[in-house]
């Protein structure tokens, strides 16, 4: 049983580890599964084959014997469910760890992905000046919630998680704007992420893509 995940044949970020992939890889390298990458130039992505694994024509997808998934939320669950280490064995504390996995996608990531839309795709537009700093403000209230509830924990939850994988990720791309760096406890908790062995194993085999 050979796992295979698509990625961005050359990431737009040159390989800092932004794009999806890498949270997909950092979960398997988690559960000590080995997987293959295929990469996937941008136009193809739009063609029949790739969009018959993913309906919007996106990375990454996971193929996994016979098994076809999308969205990274999604195959991260199910690598804790099949291979274990990422979700508690206890019911309510696995059910708290959902909850930040949910969290991570549904309450953290979407202002922070504003950002990106207000500044970059949107930045032309004679009313991104003015938009500009009413996103970067909604993504700092979430923020500062989110350093109060973590304060000085190591993990959101007790052990580390998948909802700590997630959110950690997510996090991540709050970096390039500043947001994150007005958060101390944040930063820490990203750099704790990051210092992660299987961390370091995926940013690693993501970067040898990007600069190969
Ligand atoms: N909700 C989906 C999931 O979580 O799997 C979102 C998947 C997604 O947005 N995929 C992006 C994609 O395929 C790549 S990761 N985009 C191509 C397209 O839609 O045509 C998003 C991404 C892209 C670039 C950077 N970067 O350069 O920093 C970071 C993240």
């Amino acid at each position: 049983m050979t796992i295979t995940i698509t990625a961005f044949e050359r990431s737009p970020d040159g390989g800092k580890g932004l794009a999806r992939d890498t949270r997909v890889r950092w979960a398997l390298e988690e559960v000590g599964q080995p997987y293959e990458v295929r990469l996937v130039p941008h136009p193809q992505m739009k063609q029949p084959d790739h969009m018959g694994l993913h309906p919007f024509g996106q990375i990454p997808t996971y193929e996994e014997d016979g098994l076809v998934l999308f969205e990274t939320g999604a195959i991260v669950f199910h690598l804790a469910e099949r291979y274990g280490h990422l979700l508690p064995a206890d019911a309510n504390a696995r059910a708290r760890a959902i909850t930040w996995m949910f969290a991570a996608l549904n309450s953290v990531e979407p202002p922070i992905l504003d950002i990106f839309i207000a500044k970059i795709l949107e930045g032309d537009k004679p009313w991104a000046a003015e938009r500009v700093p009413i996103v970067m403000e909604r993504v700092r209230q979430r923020l500062k919630l989110l350093s109060d509830r973590l304060g000085d924990a190591e993990w959101l939850d007790g052990k580390f998680s998948a909802g700590d994988l997630l959110m950690v990720s997510v996090l991540m791309r709050a970096r390039p704007s500043g947001a994150l760096a007005e958060f101390p406890r944040l930063v820490a908790y990203v750099e704790r992420g990051e210092a992660r062995p299987a961390y370091q194993r995926a940013f690693a085999a993501q970067l040898a893509v990007n600069t190969a």
